[in-house]
Order: C-alpha cells, then sequence, then structure tokens
C-alpha cells in the first residue's frame, strides 16, 4: 500500500508558496553582485540568480511530488522530456532576465503543472509589484487573493498588441499589418509580464516566439479566462516545443486571422 497521493490543491498551495520564495530571492539579490553569463549571443543573457531559482524551485517541487518530470529553462530538470504523461513541471525561473539585470522591474518567476498534458495549475509572479496571478483548472484565475473576470471581448482596432522585438524588427508584411490595425504596439521584454496584461485586459493580444517555459504558464491562465492561445495561423500548439503563439481576445483572434488569410 502506497502512501495517498498529494491533492492538486494542495499542490497548488505548496506551489504558491514556492513561488513566492523564489521570487523573494530575486528581489533580494537584484541589488547585489551576481555573475552575468551570455547563453546564444550578447542579447541572451543567465545569471547566477537565474540558476539559484531554478535549484530552489526545482528542489521544492522534487519533495512535493516526487514522482514528476521538470521541464525547466537552466538545465536543472530532467534531461530528456518527450511525453507529458503523468505530472509535469515547467518552470521559468526568471523571466524577463534582461529585465531582471538592466531595469530591476518587469520580470516574473512563472511556474505550471500539466497533467497529461493538460494545463492544471499556472502561476506568474510580478516580482516587483508582489503580485501572483495564479489559477488551478475550473476553479478560475486571482491575483493574490481576488478572483480576476473575464477580459472585455475587444476587437485589433480597439487593442493594444505586444509583440517581441525580434518579430517586431523582421518585416513580415502580415505582422506589420497586425501591428498597424491595434490602437497601439508595446513591448516589455517579458513574456510573462505580457501574459499578465492580455489576461487582466490591459493588452488585446500578445504575439511572440515561445519556449516551452515562456508559455506554460500564461497558456493556463488564458485559458481558464477564455482567452485565445493558439499558434499564429490557428492551429493548437505543443508545448513541448518552441511555438509562434498569439495569445488574445477571441474576436482579436478573429481579426488576426482575416488579415493572415
Ligand atoms: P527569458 O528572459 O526567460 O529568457 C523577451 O526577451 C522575452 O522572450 C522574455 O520573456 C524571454 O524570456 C523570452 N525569450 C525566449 N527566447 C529568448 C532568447 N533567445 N533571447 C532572449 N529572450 C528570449
Ligand atoms: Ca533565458
Ligand atoms: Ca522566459
Ligand atoms: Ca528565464
Amino acid at each position: 500500500m502506497g502512501e495517498k497521493m498529494i491533492s492538486i490543491k494542495e499542490l497548488d498551495q505548496q506551489a504558491q508558496q514556492i513561488v513566492r520564495q523564489a521570487g523573494q530571492n530575486a528581489f533580494e539579490k537584484m541589488g547585489e553582485d551576481y555573475q552575468v553569463d551570455i547563453k546564444t549571443n550578447y542579447t541572451d543573457l543567465v545569471t547566477t540568480i537565474d540558476r539559484e531559482n531554478e535549484q530552489l524551485i526545482n528542489n521544492q517541487l522534487r519533495k512535493i511530488d516526487p514522482d514528476s518530470q521538470i521541464l525547466s529553462e537552466e538545465g536543472f530538470g530532467d534531461r530528456q522530456i518527450t511525453n507529458m504523461q503523468g505530472h509535469v513541471w515547467i518552470v521559468d525561473p526568471i523571466d524577463g532576465t534582461m529585465n531582471f539585470v538592466k531595469q530591476h522591474n518587469n520580470f516574473a518567476v512563472m511556474l505550471a503543472l500539466y497533467v497529461d498534458g493538460s494545463p492544471v495549475l499556472g502561476y506568474i509572479l510580478d516580482v516587483i509589484n508582489g503580485r501572483l496571478y495564479h489559477g488551478r483548472r475550473g476553479d478560475g484565475v486571482y491575483v493574490n487573493d481576488k478572483k480576476i473576470n473575464q477580459p472585455a471581448n475587444l476587437g485589433l482596432r480597439e487593442s493594444l498588441l505586444a509583440m517581441n522585438r525580434t518579430l517586431t524588427l523582421s518585416g513580415n508584411p502580415s505582422l506589420k499589418e497586425i501591428a498597424q490595425e491595434a490602437i497601439g504596439l508595446r513591448m516589455y521584454g517579458s513574456a510573462g509580464i505580457e501574459m499578465i496584461d492580455v489576461i487582466t485586459g490591459q493588452l488585446g493580444a500578445y504575439i511572440s516566439n515561445l519556449k516551452p517555459w515562456d508559455l506554460a504558464a500564461g497558456r493556463m491562465l488564458a485559458e481558464e479566462l477564455g482567452l485565445v492561445v493558439k499558434s499564429i495561423d490557428g492551429r493548437s500548439i505543443n508545448v513541448l516545443s518552441s511555438n509562434l503563439v498569439l495569445v488574445a481576445t477571441r474576436q482579436v483572434s478573429r481579426d488576426i486571422r482575416q488579415i493572415i488569410n
């Protein structure tokens, strides 16, 4: 007879604590000396605080959910994740590392739990504002203790749009037309912060090339609020691969589809 498995609700409580702890660590270390390394090129950084946070999060997850797999950005997770069976935790220890280093603002800690491939728990902590956006499937989305309402279903011409730098500079004619059609264009440098703003209705859409850890938590929260999370051409996304992702209101998603087709 095995031990009783910890419930999703209990995992939710513990995961909130873990995310807050990682946020506190980043907040405390932000003004201190830490090492900054280049990953793929000089615009793509990682710091010792990213690594510390990831180890802190992963170690705690292994304690509370020992049979799960962990997919995380900086290499302290499970090496090979080829299937989404069972519990898979997806970890972004600091999202917006460049902002963490340069701005001391606009960065997040992100965590999600997928069960058999479906998003079940999601967390985005806006560290500087002390706001934890969290949700459990079927239970809605909260900022700290306050429930978030479904954002208004505005169209592209009534909405601010956020897009990442690579796409904005790509010269792609469809993306240019989409950006021109929106009421304004924004670029924050943190997928987590940008997805928070779609979830709260401050942005009508976010378009970006996203890795699993950039997307997992925001997708859970956005879908729980009835928003569209799709590949830009309307196909469903595979959370294990890189995707050109659109997070948007249903109306903005329709407006964008019209421009693309
Ligand atoms: P990160 O800070 O966790 O790497 C803007 O750079 C946004 O895109 C951030 O959310 C960042 O997440 C993400 N991103 C994804 N791939 C990136 C890359 N190769 N270089 C920089 N940022 C990347
Ligand atoms: Ca990174
Ligand atoms: Ca990220
Ligand atoms: Ca990161």
